[in-house]
């Protein structure tokens, strides 16, 4: 059991990036076994939401003349646009129904505001306005933070160096994560991690270790 240092941060596992979902990550759902695994060995888990206003900026359908996956330049820099998805209190944005995670603790939830995006947990895409999250897990003496979800390149990516970024020590959980993967984007995140002394694991490793 990992105790009070530790948090399985389980990131946007919700019904628009599985399968089917509008904006579907490859083989998503076959995450979901895993994560429960290594859930039941956390004592501190915390989910997050992506969790966007139907207006969302990060929308390609809000742009006139714009296609999903064409990159835009916002005041915060490039913003790719998006399918329509994850938008507040529809089933899309729902968590996946066969998450087994009662037991965590706090939901984030981001990309709420109309002008910002949010990939990471911890901090949006402006780079300035923080979601909380960092203190939160100061307050509850956490040091080190395992990172699971979707998807690999993008939210838990974003998250992963956040939390290294904010001095917390980090592990990307591989096999309970998937990527998008555009236009080499998952080759990209991997050398970014390394270089951020971001650990990656296997799932059956973490369970090993107890
Ligand atoms: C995500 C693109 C847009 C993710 C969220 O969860 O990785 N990707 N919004
Ligand atoms: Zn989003």
């Amino acid at each position: 059991m990992k105790g009070p240092h530790d948090v399985l941060l389980v990131v946007d596992v919700q019904n628009d990036f599985m399968p089917g979902g509008a904006l579907a990550v490859p083989r998503g759902d076959e995450i979901v076994p895993v994560v429960n695994r290594l859930a039941a060995a956390f004592e501190h888990v915390v989910l997050t939401q992506d969790w966007h206003p139907r207006e969302h900026l990060s929308f390609a359908a809000n742009h006139a003349g714009r296609q999903p996956f064409e990159t835009i330049a916002l005041p915060y820099g490039e913003q790719v646009l998006w399918p329509v998805h994850c938008v507040q209190d529809t089933s899309g944005a729902a968590l996946h129904a066969g998450l087994e995670a009662a037991h965590a603790r706090l939901v984030i939830r981001k990309g709420c505001r109309r002008e910002v995006d949010s990939y990471s947990a911890f901090v949006e895409a402006d780079r300035r306005t923080g979601t909380g999250l960092t203190g939160y897990l100061r307050e509850h003496g956490v040091t080190r933070v395992w990172c699971c979800g979707l998807a690999t390149d993008c939210c838990v990516a974003w998250s992963a160096l956040d939390a290294r970024a904010a001095g917390f020590d980090v592990v990307v959980i591989e096999d309970a994560c998937r990527a998008i993967d555009l236009d080499g984007s998952l080759e990209r995140a991997r050398a970014q991690l390394d270089a951020a002394d971001v650990l990656t694991m296997n799932a059956a490793e973490v369970l090993a270790q107890g």
